[in-house]
């Protein structure tokens, strides 16, 4: 690409800041940081099968789950950028019980939740993996940030964004002015423009879910899956089957190709797995930014209130046709069987 094309990933932050009257650069100093990390996580991400730090840390997080080294070292990356920026009071991580109040910043106007490494079961065999974030405003009344300014709505998202660590290395992020993904060029280790204002597709041919949990399933989830097999040419159908197990890989597939992904609620986990405040939510913003549709089922998933920092919910998210589709058979399983 010739070097005047280049727009790099600083370049363009400092670009978007001057659309934002009232920005100060603390939004883009957040956002250094992230990169910043990314670029260290993505370091040993790379190296992971050459030093011992493939495998299980020991440890478990707050859901009860085993931490991958790889795990442990990402989090305490993230965390340390983040609280060096001098911009986040709080940051809100997914292998944390507890929120880490930024020693000296508590009144930052900041507040980070994150999933550091992302769909770390296949950091063992290789398949991407990935970093989700999503940047709060604190809300203006509190002097000293507390819990429960955490708990904003999805809606209220400043910014949002994913860093997938596959056959390339992006990061891709919505301040809620459209999407854009960066890649990262290892020979000059910047991030450059490489899909400007990224538009999902109305609708697609891929649906993405855990079929291995189709006997759990709602009725109404049977009767979609039952739909996207069914053959029917004049509707693109059968969709095809595409699940990787690494929300961040299947979500990104989906955002550029067109596609549904799917996490219901089932039996063992009657709230669905992914959680809202640093999966479901940053996720939202994105799919929304780029035209597409996210809800648990039930309610838009940027409406939902939350009421626990690592609280789960249902999710169906990606091109806006396949989601409502999925919807209405949701709460009418029964027209499954007419078309
Ligand atoms: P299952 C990874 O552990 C993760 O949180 C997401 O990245 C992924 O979409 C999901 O869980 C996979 O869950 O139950 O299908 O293995």
């Amino acid at each position: 690409m010739p070097f005047a094309e280049i727009i790099t990933l600083e370049q363009f932050i400092v670009d978007q800041q001057s659309l934002y009257k009232d920005a100060d650069g603390s939004l883009s100093r957040i956002f250094r940081s992230i990169e910043l990390a990314t670029k260290i996580v993505n370091r040993d991400v790379r190296k992971a099968g050459l030093v011992d730090i493939l495998g299980n840390h020991g440890g478990t997080n707050t859901h009860g789950e085993e931490q991958k080294k790889l795990d442990v070292i990402a989090n305490d990356i993230f965390i340390a950028a983040l609280s060096k920026s001098g911009e986040v009071s709080v940051v809100i991580s997914e292998e944390n019980d507890d929120p880490i109040f930024v020693e000296g910043a508590e009144e930052e106007k900041y507040i980070v939740a994150i999933d550091p490494l992302d769909g770390s079961s296949n950091i063992d065999v290789n398949a991407s993996i990935g970093t989700i974030f999503s940047i709060y405003r604190r809300p203006s009344n509190s002097k000293m940030v507390t819990v429960e300014d955490c708990l904003q709505k999805g809606k209220h998202q400043v910014a949002a964004g994913y860093v997938i660590y596959g056959s390339s290395t992006m990061l891709v992020y919505t301040t809620g002015l459209g999407v854009n993904g960066f890649t990262l060029d290892d020979s000059i280790q910047e991030f450059c423009l490489s899909h400007p204002n990224i538009q999902t597709p109305t609708t697609g041919k891929v649906f993405s879910i855990n079929e291995g949990n189709y006997a759990d399933f709602p009725d109404g989830v049977k009767a979609y899956i039952d739909y996207c097999k069914e053959k029917d040419a004049s509707t693109n159908r059968p969709y095809g089957a595409r699940y990787i197990g690494s929300l961040i890989a299947d979500f990104h597939r989906n955002l550029l190709k067109g596609g549904i992904f799917m996490y219901p609620p089932t039996e063992k986990t009657p709230k669905g797995k992914l959680r809202l405040m640093y999966e479901c939510n940053p996720m939202a913003f994105i799919v929304e930014q780029a035209g597409g549709m996210a809800s648990t089922g039930v309610e838009r998933i940027l409406d939902v209130k939350p009421t626990d920092l690592h609280q789960r919910a249902p999710i169906f998210i990606g091109s806006t046709e396949m989601v409502e589709k999925a919807l209405e058979m949701l709460n009418h399983p029964e027209i499954a069987v007419t078309n």
